[in-house]
């Protein structure tokens, strides 16, 4: 699915804003209009937005409504309603007429309005959203499962997982149109260089009825004509003097791409922008443009006060910012695919993703085919969506699976197929928090795993934790071999709590313990990055071990810097591997 735009041909507008809201909590026929109990922003996650705690950990059926009204210069266009996200399924109805559903929340979804919509009176359009997990959800929830590694039982809302449940609609929510006639529907581009020279393979399918397809790219004053043949067509550009895109240097290009009629007039344009870039495996290393690449970052959340996952692009900008400010050159989009805007932001500043599936904490005791299916179904929605930005360079598949049960086998081996069945341009992992136990790795390319010596155990003890990191990485590193990715690492730190000699939940512990640990990770050639558990301080499910969320940040969760952060700034400063 394209992210829309406007163009020379097509008309692009965003329903966001203050929208109403309710619960769902009669059987009436919310679909036709309802009388709100709020007002609501979009786009947000409601449950920050109130005062009742009733709202904050509400998981049913929630209603949204706004009216728009279309001019009436757009009526000959075909109109589409696209959603960037709403958590975690939603059904959608537009002028009282039911439109279809969406499940697994953090993908986009469209729907053709052309015919439903008015361009006479204003239009109702009705969102059911809901966000009842279960254990045929990926992620999973309810599951009132008892604890084990990886695992965050016992907690409320009950989630297996450390991250607060947000729902709503959380993503921007825009009408755009297209010429009737024909459109493009997709279009995946891939790419790769010889010397100087750039080659870029453009394959995309249409709608409608349209003779060619003209494809030119501005930046290297190239133009390409290709036919169309059973709506499909497939261009291969050579660009001289190319400049590829690599960390900080963010080189784009955009390819124009335009269907025309057999008189040549432009029936639909659309802009896809990409970079020129490799990226795969050999031995130890990952090479970005066949140079091997360190990575140095954390893995993230989509939290902030108050809008909890909705998207704000001042939180992305300042997020960006303080990653440039550490010299990180990575993060994992930890533990779910984050917003097209932000993945966007990280094409045009050059920041290395590793894109995440929201399958987080899958438990084998509750896996059932139906799991599998929602697993391969978001999977699938992820990839298409993000296989042209240059920024992410690699796949997860999950975070911290049961994977040493014997069950994980044959459904992992199906994800790893599914991915390199859609794209065999980008290496695939998986993040393990079993170590050496995991069962699962032979599929994947890169070892992802998370590990807290000093933490969950041996609480306190720097030293003891090195060596328990450095035998745990030794042993995985003889069962797998294959090059290890630090995914997670870290402690708990209260920002202003200081104690000498450092302790547990201190800016010295954390600054001792992480600054520790990554000297054991440098001393281990086939570990090729380290990535801090986490970025930013952010809000979790209620459990005891919480206080006020997880505090594991290298920054709060206002975005300011903990001790550690000055520390890990200056060990990044100097490139790990030799240029
Ligand atoms: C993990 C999880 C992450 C948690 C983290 C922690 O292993 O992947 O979601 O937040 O540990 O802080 O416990």
């Amino acid at each position: 699915m394209l992210y829309p735009q406007r163009t020379h041909t097509r008309e692009l507008f965003e329903l966001n804003g203050i929208w109403d809201f309710a619960r769902e909590k009669e059987a009436i026929a919310y679909s036709k209009g309802f009388t709100p109990e709020k007002q609501v922003a979009v786009p947000s996650s409601y449950n920050d937005l109130f005062t009742e705690e009733e709202f904050r950990s509400w998981e049913g059926g929630t209603w949204y409504a706004r009216k728009f009204t279309l001019p009436r210069m757009l009526a000959s266009e075909r109109i589409v309603l696209r959603f960037g996200s709403v958590s975690y399924r939603a059904e959608v109805y537009l002028n009282g007429q039911h439109l279809g559903g969406h499940e697994t929340g953090y993908t986009p979804f469209e729907f053709d309005v052309t015919d439903i919509v008015s361009f006479e009176s204003e239009n109702l359009l009705c969102v059911r959203g809901e966000n009842i997990l279960s254990n045929e959800t990926v992620p999973m929830g309810n599951l009132q499962n008892s604890p084990e590694p990886g695992q965050f039982a016992g907690q409320y809302p009950d989630t297996p997982f450390d991250f607060f449940p947000y729902a709503g609609i959380q993503r921007p929510v825009a009408i755009y149109t297209t010429c009737k006639t024909a459109w493009l529907d997709t279009v995946v581009v891939k790419t790769g260089y010889k010397g100087s020279t750039g080659h870029v393979q453009l394959d995309g399918r249409i709608s409608g009825h349209a003779a060619k397809v003209s494809i030119s790219i501005a930046e290297s004053e190239s133009e390409t004509t290709v036919d169309i043949a059973e709506g499909a067509f497939a261009a291969e550009i050579e660009i001289a003097n190319v400049k590829l895109w690599d960390v900080y240097q963010p080189n784009l290009y955009q390819a124009r791409i335009r269907l025309l009629d057999t008189d040549d007039n432009v029936i639909d344009e659309y802009t896809q922008q990409f970079g020129v870039r490799t990226v795969r495996v050999e031995g130890n290393r990952i090479l970005l443009n066949e140079k091997p690449v360190y990575f140095q970052g954390f893995g993230r959340h989509e939290d902030f006060h108050i809008i909890g996952k909705g998207l704000n692009h001042s939180v992305n900008i300042r997020d960006h910012e303080l990653l440039k400010w550490i010299n990180a050159n990575s993060y994992r989009t930890t533990h779910y695919p984050y917003s097209e805007e932000l993945i966007q932001l990280a094409d045009q500043q050059g920041i290395l993703l590793i894109s995440e599936a929201p399958a987080v904490s899958i438990n084998f005791d509750y896996v059932n085919e139906q799991t599998l299916k929602a697993h391969l179904k978001v999977l699938g929605e992820l990839i298409e969506r993000d296989r042209n930005n240059p920024s992410v360079i690699m796949w997860s598949v999950a975070n911290e699976a049961t994977t040493d049960r014997p069950e994980a086998i044959p459904y992992f081996k199906e994800l790893s197929e599914l991915v390199r069945s859609i794209d065999n341009t980008r290496p695939v992992t998986m993040v393990t928090c079993k170590a050496e136990n995991d069962l699962v790795m032979d599929f994947f390319d890169v070892v992802g795993v998370n590990l807290y010596p000093g933490w969950y155990s041996l609480p306190g003890q720097v030293s003891e934790a090195k060596d328990d990191l450095r035998h745990t990485l030794e042993k995985m590193y003889a069962k797998f071999e294959k090059p290890i990715l630090i995914t997670e690492f870290g402690a708990d730190t209260i920002a202003g709590l200081h104690s000498l000699p450092a302790e547990q939940w201190s800016e010295e512990y954390q600054t001792e313990l992480v600054m520790g640990l990554i000297e054991v990770m440098r001393e281990l050639d086939y570990v090729v990055g380290e990535h801090l558990w986490n970025f930013a301080d952010f809000r979790t499910a209620q459990n005891f071990a919480r206080v006020g969320g997880n505090k594991k940040g290298i920054f709060t969760r206002e975005r300011q810097p903990k001790m550690v952060a000055h520390f890990l700034k200056k060990l990044w400063s100097q490139p790990r591997y030799e240029i």
